[in-house]
């Protein structure tokens, strides 16, 4: 719908102002102003700005909402079911396998009927891995049983906002609210938007949540929530909620009209373009609902009479308004942009079929088309395709192709990726110059490494020409661990910077077999990889590879990596496979924007910790993955650096021989990230050499539950402040200053703590 600032702002009773902002920080914008009790949150692109930009704002004390960083999306759709069952007013935002991830919390929210309200700033669903806009993880919301409202625009994703908080509290809804926007088309795109200017009149229109509602922190009403309910009365639940979904389309309306009249702003079921006579129409769904009615224009010119469809809610399903609006038209092209895979027809197409059905319309012939998937544009022109292929069956008066995918190509034989890199030749990677010899008595390993320049020979296992950033610490850090492991190895990346810089469709630069599954299942599809080699190896089945030795089997993590797949790595390293997880920890979520991670140490700034008068960084420690890993009792847990590279290649070779031998592996190794940690790029294997002599990240290792510290920097004379490790980082030059001198103290003490702890063990062969 094209904005009439003049016109609307003269129309709006209630004070508006305007800003210049994208959908996302439109989100934000709303929730802020709403002043949600909390809003539990995990990043993924497009989606991840809405907490950043909410942190900067708290950061500036300009809400109160209470930002909580959950541990995935599951843990962050768990958050917000418990504050909303606690009275909360609550708020979340996501998109695509986070959307997937929290899916089996969203009925529960809706069947027990907690209203919260959800961003789904939609994006494909993996796999393969894309991450841009398309409607693939909106279709999965459709059985959820959360009313849907669907945003075009900056400014609907605004007034879609407001809006959902009053319909989801509803009396007679009481349902949570999904707001869907276009992923980087309307997320990421600047726009000029209206706002309320006061946050009074916000509370105003939204009033206060209704009261008499189940909560679970009224002690006068004690309340069994989520009580296992068998037949007859779950179908009543669920009847009863098919009620509320249905009312929720009533209450909507009437929502909207009280909107217009305060703002001028109008959202009515379905924003129905040239309509009134149209012969041919199309249907779309947000950003590209905008493209279409400038085609619309340009077909009236030529006298041809078109119209256009999109819908402002698509739960419920606006069946009698789409059936209205199509009553004379003669032909439509319904634009998915998602598929139903089988279901010939993404799921809009089927759903305005049975809406004609449904109103006794057999004669408006339905061409479905699914376009625009991951992200493809969506232009003028292609708005002229749409159409034509209803003008078409007009001509014709019968629709010859029902269904098809519009945009895709053929694709070029000649261009099929060949083979660029041969595969590493094993002698050159079985050096023999690394032996590993097995202790009888202490029941530890016995290592003997040559001086590294011997294995500098040794073939890179990552083919130069990846893209990351200069100075970054992975590759670096990668490959001198790859040095203590001899033979053939198969890897598997979880989501994150080695994985998304090293791969891009048709390149790779894996020389050896490299997996990527989602961001949180890699220990547990490793798992599955490694079992199937010991038991084709058992039945002979690899015989005839040319295999001269065993893989050996690493998972490559970052630190985000061992939040969100914690509990598939603790259950791979309780089960013991024989593989190795290696996590990089770079201190945060770098791949998605420099978002906290738990392993982010506390009083660092990232892009949800920000430093302002309200909050000086991370405000909670950092989680000691290599402790928790050893509590599981593997055979062997390390941690190294780049900065002490003998070490680093010892314990590789150790890796090696346990994952090979007994079981399953796990080493953490501290790597740079210049970009994020606002430090020079040539300084990195300086700084973490910094973070170990301070103590903060000590060098260690847990073989059969023995700790051993390998290396002390207080026996060696070079133990350093913490102070003059922070001080090499842009990220954490605030920490020395007097108003977040209490945050320093705090993290020294727990550093101090931790490293006692560690001697602690270190001396005793118990602990
Ligand atoms: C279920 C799910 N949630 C969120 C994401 C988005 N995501 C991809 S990579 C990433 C951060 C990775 O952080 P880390 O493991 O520390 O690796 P780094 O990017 O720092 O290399 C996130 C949040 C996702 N892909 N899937
Ligand atoms: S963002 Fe950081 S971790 Fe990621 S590639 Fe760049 S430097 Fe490396």
């Amino acid at each position: 719908m094209a904005i009439d600032i003049k016109k609307e702002l003269g129309q709006a009773k209630i004070e508006q102002r305007i800003v210049y902002e994208s959908g996302n920080e439109m989100a934000a914008y709303a929730a802020h102003q709403i002043n949600y009790h909390i809003m539990g949150y995990f990043p993924i692109s497009p989606s991840t700005e809405v907490a950043q930009f909410l942190d900067l704002m708290k950061t500036n004390g300009q809400h109160d909402i209470v930002l909580i960083p959950a541990d995935g999306e599951h843990g962050s759709a768990g958050v917000c079911y418990g504050a909303s069952t606690a009275g909360g007013r609550v708020f979340n935002a996501t998109s695509a396998n986070g959307y997937l991830y929290m899916l089996e919390q969203m009925p529960v929210q809706s069947g027990t009927r907690f209203p919260m309200v959800m961003n789904l700033v939609c994006r494909s669903v993996s796999g393969p891995l894309d991450i841009h806009g398309d409607h693939s993880d909106l279709y999965y919301a459709l059985n959820t049983g959360w009313p849907i409202l669907m945003c075009r625009d900056p400014q609907a994703v605004y007034d879609m906002n407001i809006m959902a908080l009053k319909l989801a509290e509803d009396p007679e809804v009481r349902l949570p609210v999904l707001v869907a926007s276009d992923g980087y088309f309307t997320s990421h795109q600047k726009r000029r938007v209206q706002t309320f200017a006061k946050r009074e009149d916000v509370h105003a229109f939204i009033g206060q949540a209704p009261k008499g509602f189940p909560d679970t922190l009224d002690r006068e009403h004690p309340i069994t929530v989520g009580p296992y309910m068998n037949e007859p009365d779950y179908i009543n639940n669920c009847y009863q909620q098919s009620m509320a979904m249905y009312k929720a389309e009533e209450v909507f309306d009437r929502i909207r009209k009280e909107y217009a009249d305060l703002t001028g702003r109008d959202y009515p079921i379905l924003d129905l373009y040239r309509m009134e006579d149209a012969e041919v129409a199309v249907f779309l769904m947000n950003s590209a609902s905008e493209i279409i009615k400038d085609v619309v224009d340009q077909l009236r010119e030529q006298g041809i009479k078109a119209g256009a469809i999109a819908p402002n809610m698509i739960r419920p399903f606006p069946q009698k308004h789409i059936a209205e609006a199509l009553k004379n038209v003669k032909a439509v092209t319904v634009g998915d942009r998602a598929d139903s895979y089988g279901g010939h027809g993404g799921n809009m197409v089927n759903e305005i079929k049975a809406a004609l059905f449904t109103y006794g319309n057999a004669d408006t012939m339905v061409i479905s088309r699914v376009y625009g998937l991951g992200g493809k544009d969506f232009y003028n022109e292609d708005g002229h395709n749409l159409f034509k292929f209803a003008i078409e069956a007009v001509e014709k008066g019968r629709v010859e192709k029902p269904f098809d995918y519009y945009g895709h190509t053929p694709g070029d034989p000649a261009k099929a990726p060949q083979r660029v890199l041969n595969p590493m030749k094993y002698e050159d990677l079985n050096t023999g110059l690394i032996t590993v010899t097995p202790d009888e008595e202490s029941g530890k390993l016995n290592v003997r490494i040559p001086p590294l320049r011997n294995l500098t020979k040794k073939p890179k296992r990552i083919a130069p020409g990846h893209g990351a950033c200069p100075g970054c610490g992975i590759f670096s850090g990668l490959e001198l661990f790859f040095k203590g492991i001899e033979g053939d190895i198969v890897a598997l990346f979880h989501t994150g910077c080695a994985m998304v810089v090293t791969t891009g469709y048709p390149y790779s630069a894996h020389k050896a077999t490299y997996i990527h599954n989602l961001f949180q299942n890699g220990a547990a599809t490793l798992s599955g990889v490694v079992e199937m080699f010991w038991e084709r190896k058992r039945r002979g089945e690899l015989d005839e590879l040319n295999l001269k030795d065993d893989f050996t089997f690493v998972m490559i993590t970052g630190d985000g990596g061992m939040d969100i797949g914690m509990g598939p790595a603790i259950g791979a390293a309780l089960r013991n496979h024989k593989m190795i997880i290696l996590e990089y920890d770079n201190e945060g979520y770098m791949n998605t924007g420099a978002q906290l991670s738990y392993s982010t140490p506390m009083g660092h700034r990232t892009s949800t910790s920000n430093v302002g008068k309200q909050q000086g960084g991370k405000m909670f420690h950092h989680k000691d993955t290599a402790q928790i890993m050893a509590a599981t009792h593997i055979p062997y847990v390390f941690t190294g650096s780049e900065a002490y590279p003998q070490d680093l290649v010892k314990k590789a070779a150790k890796a090696q021989w346990y994952a090979q031998n007994e079981g399953l592996v796990y080493g953490k190794i501290l790597i740079a990230c210049p970009l994020n940690w606002l430090s020079e790029d040539q300084e990195g294997s300086n700084i973490v050499g910094a973070a170990v002599d301070s103590c903060f990240f000590p060098l260690y290792e847990v073989e059969h539950g023995v700790t051993n510290i390998t290396y002390n920097p207080e026996e060696k004379n070079k133990k350093i402040p913490l102070s003059d490790w922070l001080k090499t980082m842009g990220k954490t030059k605030h920490l020395t200053k007097p108003e977040y001198a209490k945050s320093l103290q705090s993290f020294e003490k727990e550093v101090e703590r931790r490293w006692n702890m560690l001697k602690a063990k270190h001396e005793s062969l118990y602990l």
